[in-house]
């Protein structure tokens, strides 16, 4: 009766309490599906937890390398251990002979179309056949002069120098 030029206030009787800013208009506000954006921070909270979910494995995995890392060498305390790389293509080992350091590892890449194995010719290591595309690691902790050769392949011969 008293409310000048305001609609009438009708349907929500209960909420009067958000008149308080802007009468009936915006009780009608709060009614409308356009207030739902409003609950937005609460639907996203699944989304965080997921992320979390999926972060989770990834920073166990940092950690899991931090871990592994430094641990894995016994010899040789102090310095970074080193991966040499040999491509075996065109039938040959590049390079035949690699020199390294007690503790580090070679690693096989086969860059041929044909299999071909890591073979030392002394008992030590064998990759198996290493497929084309495919490749074998081998840690050497021990000093020595290791030569190998491909069992598939008799031409085919390599030296490991560990210092
Ligand atoms: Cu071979």
């Amino acid at each position: 009766m008293s409310l000048t030029g305001a609609p009438p206030c009708t349907g929500i009787p209960n909420r009067s309490h958000i008149r308080v800013t802007g009468g009936c208009r915006t009780t009608q506000r709060a009614a409308s599906p356009h207030s739902r954006p409003r609950r937005a921070p609460m639907q996203h909270s699944p989304a965080r937890s997921l992320r979390r979910l999926f972060t989770a494995p990834l920073t166990a995995l940092a950690l899991g390398a931090l871990l592994t890392g430094p641990a894995a060498p016994a010899a040789g305390a102090g310095r970074t251990m080193t991966e040499t790389t040999v491509v075996i293509e065109g039938y040959e080992f590049v390079p035949a002979s690699v020199t390294i350091h007690a503790g580090d590892s070679v690693r096989w890449v086969n860059k041929d179309y044909d299999e071909h194995t890591s073979t030392s010719d002394e008992p030590g290591w064998d990759s198996g056949a290493i497929v084309p595309d495919g490749d074998f690691t081998q840690v050497f902790p021990t000093r020595g002069t290791f030569s190998y050769h491909c069992d598939f392949h008799s031409t085919l011969t390599g030296k490991v120098i560990v210092e």
